[in-house]
């Protein structure tokens, strides 16, 4: 039996994803050993508990698995708890909130429209609708500059004004790298937990090449299939000065995820981390990840060069934003987005710090460079790809998103057809496929 519909899909996403070039920063290439366990008999277990504590028998390879993923997490991160079994990065960052807060307490983090995450308190996330939030953004003026974009005092007063028990440090949208100590300042001074979300810069901060919250912060979470290049799972760590301010940090944990949240932990998954931290241990990461931050610069500095408005001045991690608003007007994420898409580069449109559109017609884009990065390319090749996004955006100024909404859906449709029949994006799409089919993936 073979259900053609799938395996045709599967297909059709491997061509797509060899053809293209990945630039989402938070999308990367599992290796061929994660992708392979994903698939093993551990798929069809199941395990509720921790290791050596199952409610269920046969559990004896697991929980070595388990225990494996534990251990290197630790020995990476250089953290005295970590607990590998949350299906995902919102489901840890939601079992933080459940391990620290209790319903309706305050907790505080980055806006989602400056960048920070939905899981850090934003109304539509449960973190937002249990618990009472109060959210910080970015500096009012100088966000365009090569300078650390947060505004302290702000934090630290509606710190204050808000007496949180949880802080988030961490973001899916900032070219910088972050300041911990400035953060720890503030939840220290009002006795806040602080948590760092490291999704997006772990495999960066596992490779030297970002600074660790760990000194400083009391849990850390982060997802292991951007940076770190595992499989979509993810992982909550205790710090040392967490343990230092109640050590029962770890054992809440634990009971958040398990049964305060989640079932029976993905085996298979676990597996998968296993495999990914012992792959991030090796020197060849180190070389990895330190070439991430360069491809990041170059495209940068080849798009700050092209006239684009880069957020922060340019890129110190894997992430570039760029805001249209000068060269394409407000809103202009989608046509880029969908243009972008077309020629086979694979990024999304985001909100920029001084949005004047709206989420869903946000005004920049963010790019990254860990894929492509993972396939072998180099600063040679940023500067190939950002001449060719330069390109793109060129052949869009004429378009404009029209002001008013009951407008916006044909004309975007309009301007899908053209861009489909113009000769010149066949060009590009070509030149991109053939660029692409030189950097195999995994
Ligand atoms: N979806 C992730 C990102 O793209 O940054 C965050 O959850």
């Amino acid at each position: 039996m073979k259900d053609t519909q799938i395996y045709n899909l599967v297909k059709k996403e491997e061509k797509r994803q060899k053809e293209g070039i990945e630039l989402i920063p938070s999308e990367n290439y599992a290796s061929a050993h994660v992708r392979k366990v994903l698939s093993s008999y551990f798929v069809n277990k199941y395990s509720e508990g921790y290791p050596k504590k199952r409610y269920y028998g046969g559990n004896e390879n697991v929980d070595s698995v388990e225990l494996i993923a534990i251990d290197r997490a630790k020995k990476l991160f250089k953290v005295p708890f970590a607990n590998v079994q949350p299906y995902s990065g919102s489901p840890a960052n939601l079992a933080v909130c459940l391990a620290t807060c209790r319903p309706g307490d305050t907790l505080m983090g980055q806006a989602l429209i400056a960048g920070g995450h939905l899981t850090h308190g934003h109304v539509v996330s449960a973190t937002g609708i249990y618990y009472k939030t109060a959210q910080y953004g970015l500096k009012k003026e100088g966000v365009y500059k090569k300078e650390d974009l947060f505004d302290y005092k702000e934090i630290r007063r509606l710190a204050l004004e808000h007496r949180p028990k949880l802080i988030w440090v961490g973001a899916t949208a900032y070219p910088l790298k972050f300041d911990y100590k400035k953060f720890a300042e503030i939840a220290d001074e009002v006795g806040a937990y602080l948590a760092a979300d490291i999704a997006h810069v772990a495999g960066l901060i596992a490779g030297g090449v970002h600074p660790s919250p760990v000194p400083y912060v009391h849990i850390v979470t982060t997802t292991t299939h951007k940076t770190l290049r595992g499989p979509r799972g993810a992982m909550i760590m205790v710090t040392a000065k967490g343990l230092k301010k109640d050590p029962a940090l770890g054992d809440k944990i634990n009971k958040a995820v398990f049964p305060g949240l989640q079932g029976g932990p993905h085996d298979n998954t676990t597996a998968g981390i296993a495999i990914a931290l012992y792959e991030v241990a090796q020197p060849s990461f180190k070389k990895y990840s330190t070439q991430i931050v360069k491809n990041s610069r170059a495209l940068a500095d080849a798009l700050m060069k092209g006239g684009l408005k880069l957020v922060g001045g340019g890129s110190e991690n894997h992430l570039i934003l760029v805001n249209l608003t000068t060269v394409l007007g407000p809103g202009a994420g989608i046509f880029v987005q969908k243009a972008l898409d077309m020629v086979g580069l694979t990024m999304n449109k985001n909100t920029v710090p001084d949005e004047t559109s709206s989420p869903f017609y946000p005004s920049g884009i963010r790019m990254g460079t860990p894929a492509s990065t993972t396939r072998g390319m180099k600063e040679k090749e940023m500067k190939f790809i950002a001449s060719k996004i330069l390109e793109v955006i060129e052949l869009l100024k004429r378009y404009r998103l029209p002001a008013k909404k009951e407008e916006r859906k044909e004309y975007i449709a309009r301007f899908e057809k053209e861009m489909a029949s113009n000769p010149e994006v066949k060009k590009i799409r070509s030149e991109v496929k053939t660029l692409a089919l030189r950097f195999p993936i995994p």
